[in-house]
């Protein structure tokens, strides 16, 4: 298949691009390169020292003979969208191309408006493109877990079925998401739904987990392919921060009680679910949703994982429990379906396996380039 990747110079699109390269796609990467623009406004860097994309993509060639089509510039501009897609001929589109922290949506009203102007015009763009070029092609999107919020009953995958006052029907689930980047993908799903029941496209809407992890079987065949391992306070996401922090001493940054409890999945899973959603194409008319996570755990008990693992290591690794810069619940009932990737053939990778290997050692080897001015969070949802 020909799979467009928007959003394939990022941590989860480089990934997955070059897995899809590796089992035989043709792959295509566009980017506007805008995430490294935003890290160096923040005077954030990844951990791993990445390569550029250029340098990246040529360094795949060189080592599998494998070619990457490349598109530089912004969704947002419809005219190079379409004339991208044109130029490639998709058959599937993967879209991991938004903004996507909650805490750099909240720093402000602009960066709230950013946000959302950023994803949900991008998006809307994508699905005009679709419409008028590509009604057959198939769009896989990038959810999140965090669209459903924290609700007091079992989360299902995208639709519940309702009983009220005697008449049934199956709805879409209640969303309460808890930041404006949530919220983006709140609306980017009403939006893909809407657009799959007019135009009848076809569509995949992953709500994926927190993604651990920078290791990969493409990613780690050569340095230069090595991928982007955030930690700073506004990137940096759960786990692979408090690896972070456990390597060069830090003590774990625990937001508030620690109860608060989250999907989780390894790197190599994100990738193998696109894979399988791309190799099982949603029907034409469908909004398909699927809950991409392997994993459930509290906060509390990640830090204490990490601490475990630490200590094999030599590593003294303490727990803090910070005033929660987030207005969130901190303790809470959480119980998300997750059977349909399963079903397709999903094997996932276990955090208890891959916590030393794939995140703790890595943190090791680079722990020179941390800036610790990075660690603590900034960005308050009171403010
Ligand atoms: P990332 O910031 O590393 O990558 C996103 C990429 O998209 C960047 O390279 C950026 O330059 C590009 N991009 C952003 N806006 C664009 C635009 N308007 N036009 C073209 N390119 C644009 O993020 P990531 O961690 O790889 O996340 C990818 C997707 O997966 C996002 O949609 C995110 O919401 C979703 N997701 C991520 C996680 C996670 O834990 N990382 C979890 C759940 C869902
Ligand atoms: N947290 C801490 N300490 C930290 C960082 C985070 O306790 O140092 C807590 C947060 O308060 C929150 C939880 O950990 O309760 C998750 O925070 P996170 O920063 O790891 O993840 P989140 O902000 O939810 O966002 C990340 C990605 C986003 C994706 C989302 C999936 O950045 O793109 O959509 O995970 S989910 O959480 O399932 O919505």
């Amino acid at each position: 298949m020909r799979v467009l990747v928007i959003g394939g110079d990022g941590y989860c699109g480089w990934a997955t691009a070059l897995h899809l390269s590796q089992k035989g796609h043709e792959v295509g990467i566009l980017d506007s390169l805008v995430r490294r623009f935003w890290d160096s406004q923040l005077g954030a860097d990844t951990l791993t020292p990445i390569a550029s994309i250029q340098q990246r993509i040529q360094r795949w060639k060189d080592l599998t003979g494998k070619s990457i089509d490349l598109f530089i510039g912004d969704i947002t501009d419809y005219a190079f969208l379409s004339q991208s897609m044109r130029q490639f001929q998709p058959d599937s589109i993967v879209h991991f191309g938004e903004q996507r922290s909650a805490p750099f949506s909240m720093i402000d009203r602009e960066h709230a408006v950013l946000t959302q102007v950023n994803n949900v015009v991008g998006n809307l763009n994508l699905l005009y493109a679709m419409k008028e070029d590509f009604p057959d092609s198939h769009l896989v999107k990038l959810g999140t877990m965090g669209e459903y919020g924290t609700p007091n009953i079992d989360i299902e995958e995208g639709y519940i079925t309702i009983e009220h006052n005697g008449r049934k029907d199956t709805l879409p689930y209640p969303k309460q998401p808890g930041s404006f980047y949530h919220l983006s993908k709140v609306h980017d799903s009403h939006n893909i739904h809407f657009a799959c029941k007019m135009w009848g496209l076809r569509a995949t809407d992953l709500n994926q987990g927190v993604v651990y992890g920078v290791l990969t079987d493409e990613t780690g065949m050569d340095e230069m392919l090595i991928n982007r391992l955030d930690y700073d306070g506004v990137f940096g996401t759960a786990l692979n921060r408090f690896c972070i922090q456990a390597a060069i001493g830090h003590p774990l940054t625990v937001y508030g009680k620690g109860g608060q409890t989250r999907g989780f999945l390894d790197i190599r899973d994100t990738v193998r679910c696109i894979e399988l959603a791309i190799a099982n194409p949603a029907e034409a008319g469908k909004f398909r949703v699927f809950n991409q996570f392997t994993e459930l755990f509290s906060i509390g008990d990640l830090a204490t994982m990490v601490q475990k693992a630490g200590s094999t290591l030599g590593l003294k690794v303490e727990i803090d429990h910070l005033e929660n810069p987030r207005i969130e619940l901190e303790e809470h009932y959480f119980n998300a379906k997750n059977t349909n990737l399963l079903d397709l053939g999903l094997q996932p990778h276990f955090l208890s396996d891959s916590l030393l290997d794939s995140l703790l050692n890595f943190a090791k080897k680079y722990q020179d380039r941390v800036d610790y001015q990075q660690i603590l969070p900034k960005v308050s949802w009171r403010r």
